[in-house]
């Protein structure tokens, strides 16, 4: 099976800027600017990020076509759900390998919930996927999120558990949670194997020296990146925290 993740990173190293948020927690995360997709679209293209991951109604409607095409590479959210699906998560598909082509898709992205009491379904549909989008040549990458009763997604051996589940269902990329220190989180790295490691984002830090020092923590144990979203569109000045990020993934400047 061939892919390649060449077309979303840079000498191996990435950063994703992530806005499937609308979709997971709704327009509160949004303001006035940050709810108009075009604007993150174009912090992304400004920024050089190497995707942005959208859903498929976005991105029919402000991607496929647009100037943005050029500029930064798509990755298509293939399933979601909405905030008040809570204990034992399920997030069904809703987009398909082929739209997600046809769409312009440089990588999909699939979130499976790790020990909810609905997960088979997740691993079956994630399966058909893998080899969908393998055989169309398109790398995935796998939410791997540990959810349901009695699963503590800050445990940073839970974290790891969902890493190497992305490894064995055949993921090449995995996004997980900072585990809090870089000791453990290299052994989330270590059961990934293979399947490159990248951090997510999160909720926006009060004091973003804090999210730097976490993503440094993160690179120095042996991440490919990160897939982040608020921190980077929510923040006062988008392109600077992008410019960091650049700065500490992958060690240079861009002008801004
Ligand atoms: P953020 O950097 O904004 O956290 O985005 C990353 C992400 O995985 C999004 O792709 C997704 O919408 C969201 O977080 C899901 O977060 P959660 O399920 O924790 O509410």
């Amino acid at each position: 099976m061939e892919y390649s993740l060449s077309r979303i990173t840079t000498n191996g190293k990435t950063i994703i800027l992530a806005y499937d948020q609308g979709l997971e927690h709704g327009p509160t995360d949004f303001n006035d600017e940050n709810i108009d997709p075009n604007k993150i679209l174009e912090i992304g293209s400004l920024a050089n990020l190497n995707g942005i991951v959208l859903q498929k109604g976005i991105a029919e409607k402000y991607y496929l076509g647009s100037a943005f095409q050029t500029k930064i590479p798509l990755i298509v959210k293939l399933n979601g759900k909405t905030r008040f699906i809570n204990n034992e998560p399920y997030a069904p598909q809703i987009c398909s390998v082929d739209e997600a082509v046809k769409l312009g898709a440089s990588a999909v992205g699939y979130t499976v919930y790790i020990g909810s009491e609905r997960q088979d379904l997740m691993f079956k549909e994630f399966s058909v996927i893998e080899r969908e989008a393998h055989n169309r040549g398109l790398p995935v990458i796998m939410w791997a999120y540990p959810r349901g009763k009695g699963v503590d997604d800050a445990d940073p051996d839970v974290i790891a558990y969902g890493a190497r589940v992305a490894l064995e269902l055949g993921a090449d990329m995995v996004k997980v949670k900072y585990t809090g220190d870089p000791k453990s989180f290299a052994w989330v790295v270590k059961s990934a194997g293979k399947t490159l490691v990248v951090m997510s984002g999160g909720p926006k830090v009060e004091n973003v020296e804090n999210f730097y020092q976490q993503v440094k923590e993160a690179m120095s144990a042996g991440a490919c990146g990160v897939v982040v979203g608020r921190n980077i569109w929510q923040a006062q000045n988008p392109l600077e925290v992008a410019e960091r990020l650049r700065e500490i993934v992958f060690g240079v400047l861009i002008n801004l």
